[in-house]
């Protein structure tokens, strides 16, 4: 099979670019450029329209080209181009922190910048290891992730992540365990929403904090729903249930929702979907529409205020970047959240998921596929690999949709939609149609 070559004729030399998380070689041999995005559409170098089907990479949930998020970071730029948040400041951060701190989930509204996903997570497990510290419990230095985990590529983010190939070349942070996945076909495939079974899994982490020693444990952090590894959503009770065992046992519950953040789930958060809480709450991509990099950690009030009691001379946390809080982030982020209110898009997934669940069911009797999940926004649908040839379906899956005119994300042999908040029925209708299309043609 070979690649569509979505190249145009004007292509830059394509040697120097060590591109992340891609058969560099493959894709250079065959390069799919995408030149230019407004609204649902991308359009590749040679003119394809390419309906984007992944919101870009899970981040531009208001749809592309927004020209007035365009028009904040260009006004923001020739106003204040940049100005240190340490030990200084500048009044978008501020407002922006408000502004957030309105949408959050109940209780966590202080607020912590940072250039990522990545940064968002090693910075959060930073404020549990400290929390715990500045509390006098300064031997809780372990933490806790799960299998098929995705928190990053930070160190901190692959020892609590739980995917093999992001962990085998480097060396891990001590003391890191893990809860076992959720991902269960035997009992739960083409479960709808949330899967039946499965939360006894939880249970696990009573285990797991005994055999170390609870006092030991510093924090436990999930995806509400797991992304990257192929969108599992939690079965029936399984948040409530790490919930319960954290505050037993004075763990600290983080929930990373890079993905589920902004929307995704048809509310603000997950944790307010779910009706879980957690202590953290780490974010990043649809901050700023995924226009401008930037993530930001959200912490419960009281563990912020534990860090406020010592001298007020005194530094409180020895963390930060020195794009903390751009001015040009913070310019896109409020730009994104006032189209976001206004176009309601924080919730707009509730009323459009039962439409897009049924349309992601109908491809139930499609060639190859094992499963189907799908959770407000966020789909999956799971094909049976290739005797002999993990992952080549969903490769071959990616590259035919694109020649169909859909972008889509692929973790091995699972296809993923999970598509900007303003899509129409029909978009989505059109997505599952060649998705349909694609899957006849693949062998
Ligand atoms: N946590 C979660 C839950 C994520 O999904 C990160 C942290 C890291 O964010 P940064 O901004 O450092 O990349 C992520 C990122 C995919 C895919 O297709 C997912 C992510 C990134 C790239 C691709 O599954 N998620």
């Amino acid at each position: 099979m070979t690649d569509q070559t979505l190249r145009g004729d004007n292509a830059p030399d394509l040697s120097a670019f060590w591109m992340p998380f891609t058969a560099n070689r493959q894709f250079k041999a065959n390069p799919r450029l995408l030149v230019s995005a407004k609204g649902m559409y991308y359009r590749s170098a040679d003119g394809t329209e390419v309906l984007d089907g992944c919101a870009g990479l899970w981040c531009v949930n208001a749809g592309h080209g927004r020209e007035e998020i365009a028009r904040a970071v260009g006004h923001q730029l020739e106003t204040l181009d940049f100005a240190p948040t340490f030990q200084m400041g500048h009044p978008l951060v501020f407002d922006f922190a408000a502004k957030l701190a309105k949408i959050a989930p109940q209780g966590l509204d202080r607020i912590f910048f940072t250039n990522s996903g990545s940064e968002s997570v090693d910075t959060a497990l930073k404020i549990a290891f400290a929390y715990h510290r500045a509390r006098g419990e300064g031997q809780r230095t372990r933490v806790i992730g799960r299998e098929k985990g995705y928190h990053g590529v930070g160190f901190g983010g692959i020892t609590v992540g739980g995917l093999v190939n992001n962990r085998r070349m480097f060396p891990l942070l001590p003391g890191a365990d893990h809860l076992r996945h959720t991902h269960d076909l035997a009992r739960n495939a083409f479960a709808k929403g949330l899967p039946e079974h499965g939360a006894e899994l939880a249970d696990e982490l009573e285990r797991i904090l005994n055999l170390h020693g609870p006092e030991t444990v510093a924090a436990v952090i999930v995806e509400p729903v797991a992304g990257s590894a192929g969108v599992l959503p939690p079965p029936k009770g399984y948040l409530e249930k790490l919930r319960a065992i954290c505050d037993a046992y004075g763990v600290l519950l983080i929930f990373d929702e890079v993905i589920t953040g902004f929307g995704r789930l048809g509310t603000p958060f997950a944790g307010q979907f779910f009706g879980v809480t957690p202590d953290l709450m780490t974010t990043a991509k649809g901050i700023t529409n995924g226009a401008v990099p930037m993530g930001a950690v959200f912490a419960k009030r009281e563990i912020h205020d534990t860090f406020m009691r010592g001298p007020e001379a005194v530094i409180e946390l020895f963390h930060g970047y020195t794009y903390s809080g751009h001015p040009t982030a913070c310019a896109a982020g409020l730009a994104t959240l006032a189209i976001y209110e206004r176009e309601g898009l924080l919730t707009r997934a509730a009323s459009i998921a039962p439409r897009f669940e049924a349309l992601l069911h109908g491809l139930r009797e499609a060639p190859h596929v094992i499963d189907i999940r799908n959770i407000g926004l966020m789909g999956a649908v799971e094909l049976q690999p290739r005797p002999g040839a993990p992952g080549a379906r969903g490769y071959e899956a990616l590259v035919k949709a694109l020649q169909h005119g859909l972008l889509i994300r692929i973790t091995g042999d699972i296809i993923a939609l999970s598509p900007p908040l303003v899509v129409s029925e029909d978009e989505l209708e059109k997505m599952v149609s060649i998705l349909s299309a694609v899957l006849k043609t693949i062998d």
